[in-house]
């Protein structure tokens, strides 16, 4: 499955319309033959300039982005953790989810209700942030309960466990996410079971109105700095521009944003950004000089785990990959030229994968 990003937010803080927006680019790719079932979930093309000009360069028959899955989850509402609302089915979302992102409503509208009154996007984070750090605290504290009652056998395991709970505990407890109580990544590894929301990455959206909206920059301003002091990152759309602009024919599309004067729509970035918090880099393959593919990979993934990746067999029987910079490709403007020029590696099973390679893996049968 693709690395997923769950939305999340309190009701009307425009989630729908920013998953909306973002699903219009839906793809069907074959390795996901399950992505129609679920109406909440979206497999998306991660936007890339370097497939399109790596693409127009070696003409192959056919191309395939890199994907990722967005999932519109239940709003969230003060009392969640506790099962008021959809609470129990948010909660399991976003537990599945690999990263969220917190949409928060920075736009005022006479016909779309606040549940809390009126737009306050500082306030709103923290009634969100607050329902995940509580839901937390019910898992990590029943996970102490079942320690304790394990501890007295005496296993070491066990004691370490138990100490790095009440660890986490604590943390919790004084309003800190997971993530930023500086845990090892052995620690965050023993932990993984628990499946902890405020462990996840994330990051902050602010939903502005159409055209900024009253208040909307001061709102932004404060969005922009919450997100900073939490060290996390931030992007701002405008949901109900970019559903209007899918919606659009592509030809009216361009014309309208050239219109605006926009490059580059926020859609765009907010799932790159998604990407990026996703810790995903790109590489490319081109099998048999017929199709041209992106694929998504950890950060600091292996040449080995990249060809698991591509296929099976090429895992099992891997040899060497051969690997281009996708750069030195666009600038050399054919693989002949490249090869003249020695900048074809061979690489073994451990070489990480750089962001931009394009793997040739030579494997046995
Ligand atoms: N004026 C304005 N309305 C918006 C914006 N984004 C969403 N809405 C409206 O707010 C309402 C709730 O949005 P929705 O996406 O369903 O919110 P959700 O509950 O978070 O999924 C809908 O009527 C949207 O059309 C926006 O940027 N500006
Ligand atoms: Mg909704």
């Amino acid at each position: 499955m693709p690395y997923s990003v769950g939305i999340v937010g309190l009701p009307n803080a425009g989630k729908s319309t920013i998953f909306n927006a973002i699903a219009a680019t839906q793809v069907q790719v074959a390795s996901y033959p399950f992505s129609t079932i679920n109406p909440n979930a979206a497999i998306v093309p991660v936007p890339d300039e370097r497939l399109e000009r790596l693409s127009s360069l070696m003409q192959l028959p056919k191309v395939t982005p890199a994907v990722i899955e967005f999932v519109d989850i239940a709003g969230l509402i003060k009392g969640s953790s506790q099962g008021e609302g959809l609470g129990n089915q948010f909660l399991a979302h976003i537990r599945e989810a690999d990263a969220v992102a917190l949409v928060l409503c920075c736009f005022r509208s006479g016909s779309v209700t606040h549940p809390y009154g009126s737009p306050d996007p500082i306030r709103d984070a923290e009634i969100i942030q607050t329902e995940l750090l509580l839901a937390d605290l019910q898992t990590v504290t029943a996970r102490i309960n079942k320690l304790q009652r394990q501890v007295k056998s005496g296993d070491h395991k066990v004691k370490h466990l138990l100490s790095l709970c009440q660890k986490l505990k604590e943390g919790l407890e004084r309003g800190r996410p997971a993530r930023a109580l500086g845990l090892t990544s052995d620690e965050s590894g023993s932990l993984t079971d628990l499946h902890l929301l405020t462990a996840k990455p994330a990051l902050y959206v602010a939903n502005l109105g159409e055209n900024g909206g009253s208040g909307g920059a001061d709102y932004l301003q404060g969005v922009v700095e919450l997100a900073s002091g939490a060290g996390v990152p931030a992007v701002a759309i405008s949901g109900k521009l970019e559903a209007e602009l899918a919606e659009l024919p592509p030809e009216e599309r361009v014309e309208f944003m050239e219109a605006l004067e926009v490059e580059e729509t926020a859609k765009a970035r907010l799932i790159q950004a998604c990407y990026q918090l996703l810790g995903l880099i790109t590489f490319y393959t081109m099998a048999g000089k017929k199709e041209l593919r992106a694929w998504a990979a950890k950060s600091g993934a292996t040449a080995h785990e990249a060809a698991g990746m591509v296929h099976s067999d090429m895992e099992r029987g891997f040899i060497m990959a051969e690997v281009v910079s996708c750069q030195d490709l666009l600038t050399a403007g054919s693989e002949h030229v490249l090869r003249q020029q020695g900048h074809i590696r061979q690489e073994g099973r451990d070489y990480t994968i750089q962001d931009g390679d394009i793997l040739h893996i030579k494997f046995n049968i």
